[in-house]
């Protein structure tokens, strides 16, 4: 897959990325142990309102198609306290996000799109409400005036058709971490960020090795497949940590 970046943090900072776009009363640090590794980042706000940011951003070349994955975990700050009220994990400024939002009374997994003609959000709401201090992997899949994607874990989760024409934005800004439009003075939010990636093509969970007897043969065949079938591979090995958890114990 046409990766066109890729950081986990594991140099210990956020040198690889363009820039940090952090508001006041928001904080991000490089913490460890990182979801996966020994780093990752720690965004967080006391101090909570609209328009803020706890961000690593990258610059791209302008794209009309962009893929970007991030794994994430919420420590805390949930529920929001207000109806439309929503954090931001991945921007494409100003085309789509993924956001934990607000709707019908329930903090839920959301997709956005700008629509640029009738200056307002699209949302699609997932109806999966967000677990504290679950790791979740949420990819964003943007095409200009056609079809956008969330996945979670390697499922698609919400789609939103704009073929219509609202947006036609190339994009050239990705920010990962939190972007925060709550009600003012909203205090706790806290998100982890580690193994974010972004590319032209869909680019899915990263394949961990199992350990173990399992692991010994599993891996190679998981590596194999997921150059060809990526969905697929993300089942199998899903299927085979259920498999391990149960009966390994390696
Ligand atoms: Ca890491």
């Amino acid at each position: 897959m046409p990766v066109l970046f890729e950081d986990g943090f594991e140099s210990g900072d956020v040198s690889k990325w363009d820039e940090t776009v952090i508001t006041s009363g928001e904080n991000l640090q490089v913490v460890s142990p990182g979801i996966h590794g020994n780093y990752a980042i720690l965004c967080t706000s006391e101090d909570a309102g609209p328009d803020e940011y706890a961000t690593v951003v990258k610059r791209v070349e302008p794209s009309a198609t962009l893929f970007a994955r991030g794994y994430f975990t919420i420590n805390g700050g949930l529920p929001l306290p207000r109806e439309g009220d929503r954090i931001n994990l991945i921007i494409f400024w100003y085309g789509s996000n993924i956001a934990i939002g607000k709707a019908n009374g329930v903090d839920q997994f959301q997709l956005r799109v700008w629509d640029k003609i009738n200056s307002r959000w699209i949302i699609a709401n997932t109806g999966i409400t967000p677990e504290i201090g679950r790791v979740y992997c949420i990819e964003l899949e943007w095409h200009a005036n056609n079809v956008t994607r969330a996945y979670i874990d390697g499922e698609k989760v919400a789609e939103i058709d704009i073929s219509g024409g609202v947006n036609d934005t190339l994009i050239e800004e990705v920010r990962v971490g939190l972007g925060i439009t709550v009600e003012s003075g909203h205090p706790g939010l806290s998100v982890t960020c580690d193994t974010c990636a972004i590319g032209t093509e869909y680019i899915g969970p990263i394949i961990t090795p199992l350990t173990g007897p399992l692991g010994i043969w599993t891996f190679p065949l998981l590596t194999w497949i997921s150059t060809i079938f990526p969905n697929v591979a993300t089942r199998l090995q899903t299927v085979l940590s259920n498999i391990k958890e149960r009966f390994g114990r390696t």
